[in-house]
């Protein structure tokens, strides 16, 4: 992999990307490497929680260069938005840890992940209504979902930068950190999630991305139908069972 760097700590992975002299612009081969990425994670069943991250610059969007002189056609195959899909389909927990500039696709890769942290230096918007094209890698849609329509159409529609404190008013961000603090406060969140029952993490995942596209009655019976199912699982014995023996759950995922 030339673009991107896949780490793995205890049952944790990160995913960097790492192109410094294009402040982590996107490019094709960046976004292969990056599907490539998530297939092996997906596979690789010890890894409880991943983290996207990038040094200095989360990334500065999809890579201009590239996309220049794109035709319609062009532009269409170099949509990220299957790769982008992925990542937000994955059933483990998510999280985008943002430093410096997050911006168009750059943003649209920190709302695939479920929790988004950014250091109080980060930069983040949606950049491409200033190139005369549109956010297309989700972020028309998520960015509605996370922050409702009214503030992703400014964001979207401005495409002015917003700062870290500004992106956790409005809930862009979950929280911000200290810059030298960033990966350590997204390893302590990930390493508390990766002590969290696997399977009742991944039900939550499911049932809350279910919430959103049906109605409530829907998603309430949905709900309680994998809650239940939850019941057949040993980590729900172990949790109980540690609750009432006051000691601390040992979650196998099983
Ligand atoms: N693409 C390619 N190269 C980039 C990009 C980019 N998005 N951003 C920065 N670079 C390069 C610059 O060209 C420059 O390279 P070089 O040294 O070879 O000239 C280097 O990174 C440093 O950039 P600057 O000199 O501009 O550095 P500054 O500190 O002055 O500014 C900024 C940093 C503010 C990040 C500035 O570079 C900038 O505004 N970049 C573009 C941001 C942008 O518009 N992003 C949105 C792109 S469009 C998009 O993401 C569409 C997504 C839609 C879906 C995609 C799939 C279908």
């Amino acid at each position: 992999m030339e673009n991107i760097i896949i780490e793995i700590v205890d049952n944790i992975g990160i995913m960097k990307i790492n192109r410094p002299d294009a402040y982590n612009a996107l490019n094709k081969a960046t976004v292969e490497e990056i599907d490539d990425a998530i297939e092996g994670i997906k596979q690789n069943l010890s890894i409880r929680v991943l983290i996207i991250a990038s040094d200095n610059n989360f990334a500065a969007g999809a890579d201009i260069k590239e996309m220049q002189n794109f035709n319609p056609e062009e532009a269409g195959n170099f949509s990220f938005t299957n790769t982008f899909n992925k990542i937000a389909a994955l059933s483990i927990p998510t999280i985008a840890a943002i430093d410096g500039y997050a911006l168009g696709g750059g943003l649209e890769l920190a709302l695939t992940c479920d929790i988004r942290i950014a250091s109080e230096t980060a930069v983040m918007g949606f950049s491409e209504i200033n190139l005369g094209i549109m956010p297309g890698a989700g972020g028309t849609v998520r960015a509605t979902k996370l922050i409702g329509e009214s503030k992703a159409k400014e964001l979207i529609f401005l495409g002015q930068n917003v700062s870290a404190e500004q992106a956790e008013r409005i809930g862009l961000v979950n929280m911000v950190a200290a810059k030298e603090n960033l990966m350590d406060t997204a390893m302590k969140l990930a390493k508390k999630l990766s002590l969290k029952a696997p399977i009742a993490l991944k039900s939550a995942k499911e049932s809350i991305k279910n919430s959103a596209d049906k109605s409530i009655e829907d998603a309430l019976k949905y709900e309680s139908e994998i809650w239940s199912k939850l019941f057949s699982s040993q980590d729900q014995k172990e949790g109980m069972k540690a609750f009432l023996e006051k000691r601390k759950p040992d979650f196998k995922g099983q």
